[in-house]
């Protein structure tokens, strides 16, 4: 039988990226997000390559993660692989200026959510002894930047919890990836700049950017590697990319 692969935040970006590029191989989906319509949307795209099915829950909320989790019928139980993708960067600006609502969407969203999905798979892999976690960072939990304290603090979590997830789980069986993208061209920059199309389409402006596609290919590349190998942490860039705010723009 083909792996079960439960993705978070698939109804977008990178998350989505990966179910495509899954759904392609064949591996049976469990597509996770908020936005009902788009999970179904996706349900029927995807259902004509491989099995789909989707859980409708904010990974915010512990108790609804963990019903969603509990909901999902035997067949579907014995998860091979957990992409944490869901995550998102509201605002930009210097610390003293933050707006604590948007620190909650970026802590709760990128560091607790992420917990909260990994506690209710993670039990199931401990006990099956195997599994697979990719979580999703970002160059910006390796390199912190003006105007971006709260989104590079989550994303250095991310990394932190990546390092112990896999001192945890690697004497079950369970290998733990770290991606961390640089510049990736999705809906990212529109949500950090709350709808200012003008402000995103800045930040790609004189190179080319990464493509979701491009990201889920590497989770491909770290997911199919031998079993004795672990890619335990991958940095992707653009080429005109040297560094999080260091961009090459012609
Ligand atoms: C997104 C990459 O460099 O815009 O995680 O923070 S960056």
């Amino acid at each position: 039988m083909s792996p079960i692969a439960l993705i978070t935040g698939a109804t977008s970006g990178i998350g989505r990226a990966t179910a495509e590029a899954f759904a392609s191989l064949n591996y049976r989906l469990i597509l996770c997000g908020r936005r009902k319509e788009r999970l179904d949307e996706l349900q029927t795209q995807l259902g004509r390559q491989t099995i789909v099915t989707t859980l409708n829950f904010d990974v915010r909320d512990w108790s609804e993660v963990d019903a969603a989790v509990r909901s999902l019928p035997e067949e579907w139980q014995a998860i091979d692989i957990l992409v944490n993708s869901a995550g998102n960067a509201h605002g930009m600006s210097p610390i003293q200026d933050g707006d604590p609502d948007d620190w909650d969407q970026m802590i709760d969203g990128n560091v607790q959510g992420l917990l909260y999905v990994s506690k209710a798979v993670i039990p199931g892999m401990v006990e099956r002894q195997r599994g697979h976690i990719v979580n999703l960072s970002s160059i910006a939990g390796k390199q912190t930047y003006a105007n971006g304290a709260v989104y590079c603090a989550s994303k250095a979590a991310v990394e932190a919890l990546s390092t112990g997830m896999r001192l945890d789980l690697t004497q079950h069986g369970i290998k733990v990836t770290n991606i961390a993208p640089g510049a990736v061209e999705t809906e990212f920059s529109m949500v950090r700049f709350k709808g200012d199309a003008e402000r995103a389409a800045k930040v790609y402006e004189g190179f080319t950017p990464l493509t979701a596609a491009d990201i889920a290919d590497t989770i491909v590349y770290a997911v199919r590697a031998p079993a004795h190998v672990t890619i335990a942490d991958l940095t992707i860039l653009a080429s005109a990319q040297a560094a999080a705010t260091t961009i090459h723009r012609k």
